[in-house]
């Protein structure tokens, strides 16, 4: 069995030090991490996502899962960030508000970094305020915002309002991802990309810099 099998099954089996020391040792043995992230990590909870929405696991699997996943993600963190050192632009980036799901996002995030952006990760349920903050804050090129229920999609659209209102809209660009979220929508209610997956969410992001 190759590391990258060894890291999605610590994923499915619910053994954290093991997603750690298989992320080391793929590593070690010289895998590209962005391959470590789609064939280990993002596969492992591809698995755990369909158990989940078939009523095989429930929650608190879910959440060692997640778990597990973002041991890994903190092996990879620094190899992706170490990969670029300039800045192509600054990103602030957050789950919106009354969503809790982060792992997409710190992929999102992950890979950002991992293509020379700066990020500035807010977390998850942020609300509209905290992001017209980070805005005068941190002057990003890009807001980028994760959606992953259905019922959080509207937020989206009240942090974009909320953007405009406090005319702060012509100094950035806006980016929209995650699961229920369609490119045809983001375009409708305002924003400027879009990402389908994490891979997409970067050459999203250079278009809106570029
Ligand atoms: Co939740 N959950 N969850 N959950 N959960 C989903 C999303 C769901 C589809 C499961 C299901 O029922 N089939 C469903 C939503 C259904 C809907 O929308 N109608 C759901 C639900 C209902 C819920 C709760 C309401 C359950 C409950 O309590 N009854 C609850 C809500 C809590 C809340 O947010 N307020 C809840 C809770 C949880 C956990 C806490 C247990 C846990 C989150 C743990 C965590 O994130 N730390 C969890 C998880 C893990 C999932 C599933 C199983 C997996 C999500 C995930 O991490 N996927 C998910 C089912 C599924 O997806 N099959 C589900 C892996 C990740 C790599 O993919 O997040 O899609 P994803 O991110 C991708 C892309 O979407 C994209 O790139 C990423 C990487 O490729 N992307 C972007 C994401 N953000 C982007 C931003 C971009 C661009 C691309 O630009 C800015």
């Amino acid at each position: 069995m190759s590391v990258l099998e060894d890291i999605k099954n610590s994923i499915i089996t619910y053994k954290p030090a093991k997603t750690i020391e298989f992320c080391q040792q793929a590593i070690n043995e010289g895998i590209d991490p962005k391959l470590i992230l789609s064939e280990g990590l993002i596969a492992g909870m591809g698995v755990i996502g369909e158990k989940f929405k078939s009523n095989k696991i429930y929650v608190p699997e879910v959440l060692i899962a997640a778990k597990c996943t973002h041991a890994g993600l903190d092996i990879l963190k620094p190899i992706l960030a170490a990969a670029k050192a300039v800045s192509i632009g600054k990103v602030v980036l957050g789950t919106v508000k009354d969503d809790l799901h982060d792992i997409g996002k710190n992929l999102v995030a992950m890979m950002l970094e991992g293509a020379g952006f700066e990020v500035v990760n807010l977390g998850v349920n942020v609300d509209p305020e905290k992001f017209i903050e980070a805005i005068k804050e941190h002057h990003p090129n890009i807001i980028a915002m994760s959606s992953l229920i259905t019922s959080t999609l509207p937020n989206v659209e009240t942090t974009i309002k909320a953007i405009v209102d406090s005319g702060l809209r012509d100094q950035v660009k806006i980016m929209v991802g995650g699961a229920p979220v369609t490119e045809e929508w983001v375009m409708q209610i305002g924003g400027d990309g879009f990402g389908k997956d994490a891979t997409a969410a970067v050459d999203a992001a250079k278009k809106l810099v570029g």
